[in-house]
């Protein structure tokens, strides 16, 4: 358990994908940061932008991560939608935490959609 009482799995697979024991569709990397294509992709562009360090959640990111962790995924967000050429016309980030938002990798992660109409914003199931 780490100081933000998170529990990390270091057989998660973006564990598996930043030691390079998996391989990834990379389009972005620097020391702290690895973003790379989702497998399922839900949107034309779907990429997915993850810390190297090791982060269950935002909860945990948000609290333990250093300045310069935090400035370099923020940025990673903002070049990857530039250089996947889905700024001007608009792109979703988001991240889902903990089981109300359905995460299933329990390694910090933040989707970047676009590349089309994404409507509205997600409604809970049967509302
Ligand atoms: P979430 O529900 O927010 O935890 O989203 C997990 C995402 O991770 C989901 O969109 C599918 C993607 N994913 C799962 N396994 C792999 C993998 O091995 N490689 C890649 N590139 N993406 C994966």
């Amino acid at each position: 358990m780490n100081a933000a009482g998170h529990v990390y799995d270091d057989s998660n697979v973006f564990a598996r994908i930043v030691r390079g024991e998996l391989p990834c569709d990379k389009v972005f990397e620097d020391e702290h940061t690895l973003a790379f294509r989702d497998i399922q992709p839900q949107t034309r562009v779907h990429i997915l932008v993850i810390p190297k360090g090791r982060y269950v959640s935002m909860a945990d990111f948000s609290s333990r991560a250093t300045g310069p962790e935090i400035e370099s995924l923020i940025r990673a967000i903002g070049q990857v939608a530039r250089d996947a050429g889905i700024e001007a016309d608009g792109y979703r980030f988001l991240s889902n935490h903990g089981e109300h938002a359905y995460q299933e990798v329990p390694h910090f992660h933040v989707h970047v959609f676009g590349g089309e109409q994404l409507g509205r914003m997600i409604k809970p199931p049967g509302r």
